[in-house]
């Protein structure tokens, strides 16, 4: 083993998606040694790993950026109103060469272990290659939907054709060109890949369990136009999205419920969002994720839409989202998804009639049928907030595992520490509002918050902050009265870990928020830090 003084760093941080390499930056402004580690290649996280055909964002590309710096905001020409993968990686490389990122970030470099030392007050973070980095702090930037679930079915090794994970693609082209391609799964991925997918293949299947609702995106190119308007006035768009919405993206915010509408002013509503695109159908009125009769009304427009849009009514059935509210799973934003069922070369297989039993090395076996198929395209999503941290083993304080802690589901104090893990941040971790906003925007808060942190330790010369115990278990009771005030836990979505087997269902983003949650953030670090511990020893 190696003398941990021989080689101790301030902070090593974990991952170099958007969270970690903005990490880094503050850190090294701070004059902070730091490390960080990456298991890719390259810098990008998530939009490294999620290559497939039809991977964009759903949130405006003039909204999913940093805005730390004036320079890089004026300077990068996005081309979509939604950008698609490819560019958004773009944009990561080029924020990482702008700010000379990668001379201090490890790629190709998995983190498996971090152990808490209580004698020395380090953290011993062990990367896949079995070598031993010693640091003070630990940033884990590991991502909220970075660690992919395949799900466990029968002879899955077996099968003689291609298999892809949406978030695992491979980084050549893939040619499904006359193949019979299976996607199985409708979440956003699965809604994103398979119109596209569809144009290639010879047939396309799509094996559906639950059907989602998607409202189309509307993308178009960038014009000058919008362009200019957020680069004149990022200061203040940026400011208002700070202060004044619910996710950190600035959408038309309603100011009725929608029983303060008639039915025809409703349907006018929705039919007018409906054709401007986007997550912004979903402020059409503001009660829409509180109120159960108001989220009928949207969820009635959509299955409208769908039996409007697809030409065969039983195929149309079953793609109709029924028994829970819109929304409740994240609402899908899709490129001519449902149209997609008028093809000839696409079939909707139904799930919940006959479920997938196994995996034969020509196909697909369900209850009551075989699909003989070439490739099989899982977008069965991920293990959301907690996976990535878990696939960690880390270790705190008296050798309790954060395994061990979380065994009932995930507690933090306002998603950025545990008790009994001092000096171990989470950016956007369970019980922040970062799943349910605008994800750039929740990173950019959670790190500045952690640098300024960093920044009062040192000023007082301290050397330890932990969160306590009583104001975790505060939070968590918080977090979980919040979420019960809305429609949020109705579904069995990821935000409850529904979709893990075995997984506890515990809902664990915080929909209080981004504002009042800044406001909390905030309040904390000018009380001194309220609710954490804080020492000059370990
Ligand atoms: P999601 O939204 O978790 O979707 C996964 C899909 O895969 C969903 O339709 C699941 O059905 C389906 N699934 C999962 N396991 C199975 C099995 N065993 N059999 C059949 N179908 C299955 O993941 P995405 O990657 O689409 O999106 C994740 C987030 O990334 C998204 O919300 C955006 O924020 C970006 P289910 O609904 O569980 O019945």
């Amino acid at each position: 083993t190696q003398d941990p003084a021989s080689n101790v760093l301030d902070a090593v941080v974990v991952g170099a998606g958007f969270a970690g390499m903005y990490m880094l930056h503050r850190l090294r402004e701070l004059g902070l040694t730091t490390r960080a580690f990456e298991k890719g290649h390259d810098v990008g996280g998530v939009w490294y790993w999620n290559r497939y055909p039809g991977a964009r964002c759903d949130v405006e590309s003039m909204q999913y950026s940093y805005s730390f710096s004036e320079a890089l905001q004026q300077e990068y020409e996005w081309s979509e109103r939604f950008a698609a993968q490819p560019e958004i990686l773009a944009y990561a490389s080029h924020v990482a060469d702008r700010f000379d990122l990668r001379r201090d970030i490890t790629f190709q470099t998995g983190i498996s272990a971090a152990h808490y030392n209580e004698e020395q007050g380090l953290w011993d973070i062990c990367t896949e290659h079995g070598e031993h980095v010693f640091t003070r702090f630990c940033i884990m930037a590991t991502g909220c939907l970075s660690s992919t679930r395949m799900p466990d079915i029968l002879g899955i090794e077996a099968f003689e054709g291609n298999i892809y994970h949406t978030g695992n693609w491979p980084h050549t082209p893939v040619d499904f060109s006359g193949q019979r391609v299976g996607v199985i799964g409708t979440g956003s991925s699965g809604i994103q890949c398979i119109p596209v997918i569809a144009q290639q293949a010879g047939q396309l299947l799509t094996f559906q369990r639950t059907p989602n609702f998607s409202v189309p995106a509307r993308n178009v190119p960038m014009t000058d136009a919008i362009a200019q308007h957020w680069k004149s006035n990022y200061a203040g768009l940026r400011q208002q999205a700070r202060e004044n919405t619910s996710s950190g993206t600035i959408y038309e915010k309603s100011v009725r419920k929608a029983h303060e509408a008639s039915p025809e002013e409703q349907q006018a509503e929705y039919t007018r969002r409906w054709q401007s695109g986007g997550v912004n159908f979903m402020h059409s009125f503001n009660d829409l994720m509180l109120d159960i009769k108001s989220n009928d009304t949207a969820a009635e427009f959509v299955r409208g839409q769908i039996s409007a849009i697809v030409e065969d009514p039983q195929i149309a059935d079953l793609l109709t989202p029924k028994g829970y509210p819109i929304g409740s799973k994240r609402i899908c934003i899709d490129t001519n998804y449902y149209s997609t069922y008028n093809r000839d070369n696409v079939t909707l297989v139904d799930l919940c009639a006959a479920p997938i039993t196994a995996i034969t090395p020509t196909g697909l076996q369900t209850a009551d049928a075989h699909y003989p198929l070439d490739s099989i395209v899982f977008a069965t999503g991920y293990d959301a907030m907690t996976g990535a941290l878990l696939n960690i083993d880390i270790v705190g304080r008296a050798g309790e595992t954060l395994a061990k802690k979380w065994e009932a589901g995930p507690t933090t104090y306002l998603g950025l520490m545990m008790s009994g893990f001092p000096n171990l941040f989470t950016i956007t971790g369970p019980g922040s509002p970062s799943v349910l906003a605008n994800m750039i925007f929740a990173i950019e808060q959670h790190v500045e918050w952690i640098a300024d942190c960093l920044a009062w330790l040192r000023e007082r010369a301290l050397h330890t902050i932990e969160a306590d115990s009583v104001a975790e278990a505060l939070w968590v009771a918080h977090v979980n009265e919040v979420a019960d005030t809305t429609l949020f836990p109705l579904a069995n979505s990821w935000y409850v870990g529904a979709n893990v087997p075995g997984k506890p269902r515990v809902f664990m983003p915080y929909v209080g928020g981004v504002v009042p949650y800044r406001r909390k953030c905030n309040e904390v670090a000018a009380q001194g830090y309220e609710g954490f511990n804080v020492s000059a020893r370990s």
